[in-house]
């Protein structure tokens, strides 16, 4: 282990209450009724629909004529826009799970930004409402209503009021007060223009001599329409099929393909247990790139004071709440 990384072990279930509080405790109050109509956004099935269709037909080039440097460039945006969205969005921004020095949330803004999932602001507040109201109207991807909509449908339609008006009950003052969030906020679409579309399509050109077609179908619109489905199963496959090691009583599960799909975050039920929880699963590095990433900075001092759950926390909940305590497939998968 790296000698400076800075861990805040939260080791009593009276700390976990306090913590969870922090993090806005789920809330049990009744959502009232509201007068709801579903509204289909046309100009976002038909942008969709567009983007997956180019996405094939950039996999057909990939195959077809494109240079190994091309396949590798668009593999590794999607492994980094990935971290953009998992070490940045999620665990930093949305979760507070660690702190990181101004140089890396630079740097993650950037990968943020070029995975294109809406601002920081924007996509922490959703979240933020997601786990508080997981399985509601308030949540924007509510896994009840089917696969479809927790995967992307949710993008394809006007938002439920509930969304809107728990989501507006939240604090989100700490994300206004970072420099780098309301920068994102304010350039977004001239960011995204340049880090999601410009950038991944002039570098293979100018760097290897891929042509501006082959780069903009694979590194732009395949690589984008990838990451953006690897980060869709965590709402719907990890809150659908899967093990509750953790707790049985909520939907979010562990979820194999989305643990290697969403660079480490398809331990969806440890998660939603632990969210405050910086390395989102008990195993460590094990299948886990963002941990890594993470730790790696931490060795630096550019994340410090990461807040991880205890062996015995966790082992506690675990008995106390998990579906399966002693089971072989839990000792097989998680030692
Ligand atoms: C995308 C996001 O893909 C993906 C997020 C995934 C999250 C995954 C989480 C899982 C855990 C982490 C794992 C990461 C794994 C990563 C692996 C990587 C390999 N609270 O939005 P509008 C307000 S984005 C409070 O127009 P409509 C809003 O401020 C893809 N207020 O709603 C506004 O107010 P005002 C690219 C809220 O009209 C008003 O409501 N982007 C909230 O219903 C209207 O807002 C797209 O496709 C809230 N929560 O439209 C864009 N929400 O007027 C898609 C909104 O005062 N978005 N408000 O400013 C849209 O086109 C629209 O938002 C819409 C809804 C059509 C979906
Ligand atoms: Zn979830
Ligand atoms: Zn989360």
């Amino acid at each position: 282990m790296a000698p400076n990384l800075r861990f805040t072990k939260i080791v009593s279930a009276e700390e976990e209450i306090e913590k969870l509080k922090l993090d806005q405790i789920k809330d049990e109050t009744q959502l009232k009724t509201y007068d709801y109509k579903l509204q289909i956004v046309w100009r976002n099935v038909a942008i969709m629909g567009a983007l997956h269709l180019s996405a094939i037909y950039g996999m057909y080039l990939m195959i077809a004529s494109a240079k190994w440097q091309t396949n590798l460039f668009a593999f590794l945006l999607y492994i980094f826009s990935g971290i953009g969205i998992t070490a940045g969005a999620h665990r930093l921004w949305a979760h507070r799970s660690y702190k990181a020095k101004f140089p890396l949330r630079v740097f993650l803004m950037i990968l943020d930004t070029v995975a294109f999932q809406n601002d920081i602001y924007e996509w922490s507040r959703d979240h933020r409402v997601h786990h508080k109201y997981s399985e509601t109207d308030a949540d924007p991807h509510n896994a009840t209503r089917g696969f479809f909509f927790s995967h992307v449908g949710w993008l394809l339609c006007r938002k439920h009021p509930a969304v809107i008006e728990k989501g507006s009950q939240l604090d989100m003052s700490d994300l206004l007060k970072d420099p780098i969030v309301r920068f994102q906020k304010k350039y977004y679409l001239s960011l995204v223009l340049l880090f999601c579309f410009i950038l991944p399509t002039m570098i293979p050109n100018y760097m290897w001599g891929e042509s501006i077609y082959n780069a903009f179908y694979i590194c732009a619109l395949w690589r984008y329409c990838w990451t953006l489905n690897m980060t869709w199963l965590v709402n719907s496959a990890a809150h659908m099929f899967g093990n509750k090691p953790y707790d049985k009583r909520i939907s979010p599960t562990e979820n194999l393909a989305t643990i290697f799909g969403a660079v480490g975050e398809g331990f969806h039920n440890f998660h939603h247990t632990f969210p405050w929880s910086y390395d989102a699963s008990e195993l460590g590095l094990k299948y886990n790139i963002t941990t890594g990433f993470i730790n790696f900075f931490a060795f630096f001092g550019q994340a410090y004071d990461l807040k991880i759950a205890s062996k015995k926390i966790i082992k506690d909940r675990r008995l106390r709440t998990g579906d399966r305590p002693n089971d072989l497939e839990y000792k097989f998968f998680y030692n």
